[in-house]
């Protein structure tokens, strides 16, 4: 079979890279090739800003009326909606995730490009009621310039569209680096730009590795910020690059969220909540609630009950709306997951549950690692504290609240948590003193276009989703008037 080979998005047009160099997209679940990628340079990253900066600056895009934008963004979510399926299944082949998942990412996704753009003709200045006499002082909210967005493989178009979609409706322009591991279903996205109406260069597209795109983007002059989903090494090093050209950001990095759970809780609820947490796909979340923090008065009822639950998931093929657990989604992910099983074992972890990789013949090829349940996880160990990325769960006890806020936050993340309780005042109390960007109380892993996203601590930097992401694609303008006729004192401060 031939492989489709793709070219990227630059000014409007298909691009080759100038490499001439393409890459091999790889499916998870067969770790077969299925398609190719451009593998793109510096050279294509100069052309794409280059192209982002001229649509910012000369192009159509600039003296287009806000609310011509927003109309532009709203086709651009229809268009979405029509392609939904099949972006989807897409998505499924290029990393893993389950069909059935994407399918409702995708069927989502729509929704932050409807919110947007009808944000994008309500941002307003203020008239500010200046101490000052005979002057007229207001305010503009004004895009920043060419962004560089950059995403992981995890949830690929989902992650983009938080992006994108604050980023434009702001009107700014873009240059979108997509994860190497998957790249496909965002180059199929580009041509939706088309097909909506944007002018040329307002949204570019450049695949290729961390090193080759994502670095020249980065510490490109004419970038103005970069705004990155990935792990927390790599947007340290992300920030350090940006720094140095004193460039906006915004860091969604990883996390190592605690699911706790206390004795007056829900069972039913928490018990689903604790696996849905973790081995909903695969663990492979910045939000997964990897450490499950239990109550000790029911920590054996309820480590049987999770045992139980989790004994029954389906794995095999993502395609099939059945499954429950599909792969990791790349060759050195599923290592990593790997190296950490060694590792807690090694550190006294107790293995209740897999901890192996997954032999099931509907597994096939793939890259599958069995659902995994450690207890007797202390908090100091090495699993209680990194972040795995995989089907991988730590059960810590604790004994009262207390305990378990110190457990909770005694990580270097802080994305996201989630209490179990049927005590209004446990749950003020534990939402106020958790060290997260986002708590649930009696559910876990929902997010929305409304509500904002994103971390305390090592965990990231800057909110995406809801009203608070509009501003960080934004800068604010003072711009002053003298109304007095005046000439005052040239030696003295206004
Ligand atoms: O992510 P990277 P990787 C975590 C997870 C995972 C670990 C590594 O723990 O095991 O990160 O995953 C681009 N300049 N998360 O290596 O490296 C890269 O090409 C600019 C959490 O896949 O962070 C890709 O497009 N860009 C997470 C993007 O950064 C660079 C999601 C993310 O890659 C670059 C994914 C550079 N120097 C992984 N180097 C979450 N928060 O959801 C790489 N990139």
């Amino acid at each position: 079979m031939t492989m489709k080979k793709y070219e990227m998005l630059i000014g409007g047009a298909p691009a080759a890279p100038a490499s001439c160099e393409w890459f091999e997209s790889v499916n998870p679940f067969t770790a077969a090739p299925w398609a190719m990628v451009p593998r793109g340079s510096k050279a294509d990253v100069d052309r794409a800003v280059a192209a982002a900066r001229s649509a910012f600056y000369c192009g159509s895009w600039r003296s287009m009326t806000a609310s011509a934008r927003g109309a532009l963004l709203r086709r651009l979510a229809d268009l979405i909606a029509a392609d939904a399926a099949r972006l989807a299944e897409i998505e499924t082949r290029d990393n893993g995730k389950l069909l059935a998942e994407m399918r409702g990412q995708l069927n989502y996704i729509p929704q932050w490009f409807y919110y947007f753009g009808g944000l994008a003709d309500k941002i307003e200045g203020r008239v500010i009621p200046i101490d000052k006499p005979g002057v007229f002082n207001f305010t503009r909210e004004e895009p920043l310039g060419v962004i560089a967005a950059i995403t992981p493989w995890n949830s690929p178009l989902l992650l983009a569209a938080w992006k994108l979609a604050p980023a434009l409706a702001a009107g700014n322009t873009v240059v979108w680096k997509p994860s190497e591991f998957s790249s496909v279903s965002a180059l199929e996205f580009g041509e939706l730009f088309e097909k909506a109406g944007f002018p040329p260069g307002v949204v570019n597209i450049v695949t290729g590795f961390g090193n080759e795109v994502g670095e020249p983007l980065v510490t490109h002059p004419d970038v103005a910020k970069i705004a990155f989903t990935g792990g927390d090494r790599t947007g340290e090093y992300v920030y350090q690059q940006a720094a140095r050209g004193l460039k906006h950001v915004t860091l969604e990095l990883g996390g190592k969220s605690a699911n706790i759970v206390f004795d007056d809780a829900d069972l039913d609820a928490a018990v689903n909540g604790v696996i849905s947490g973790i081995f909903a796909a695969t663990g492979q979340t910045c939000i997964a609630g990897s450490r499950a923090l239990i109550h000790r008065p029911i920590h054996e009822k309820f480590v049987d009950r999770l045992l139980a639950l989790a004994r029954t998931a389906r794995m095999g093929n993502p395609l099939e709306l059945t499954t429950q657990v599909g792969p990791i989604t790349t060759r050195p992910q599923y290592e990593k997951v790997l190296d950490y099983l060694r590792i807690a074992k090694e550190e006294g972890a107790v293995c209740q549950l897999g901890g192996s990789p997954a032999t099931r013949p509907e597994c096939g090829s793939g890259w599958f690692i069995e659902p995994t349940i450690f207890t007797g996880v202390r908090p100091d160990m090495r699993i209680a504290n990194e972040e795995v990325f995989g089907p991988v769960l730590s059960v810590i006890p604790f004994a009262d609240e207390e305990e378990a806020i110190r457990i909770a936050n005694g990580t270097v993340y802080g994305l996201a948590a989630g209490v179990w309780t049927t005590s209004m005042r446990r749950a003020l109390v534990m939402s106020e003193r958790l060290e997260a960007g986002t708590v649930w109380v009696n559910t876990y892993r929902a997010v929305s276009y409304m509500s904002p996203f994103g971390g305390y601590k090592r965990s990231g930097i800057g909110r995406e989703s809801g009203m608070d992401a509009i501003s960080e694609y934004l800068q604010t303008k003072s711009v002053w008037i003298d109304i007095s006729g005046n000439t005052p004192n040239p030696f003295v401060m206004r």
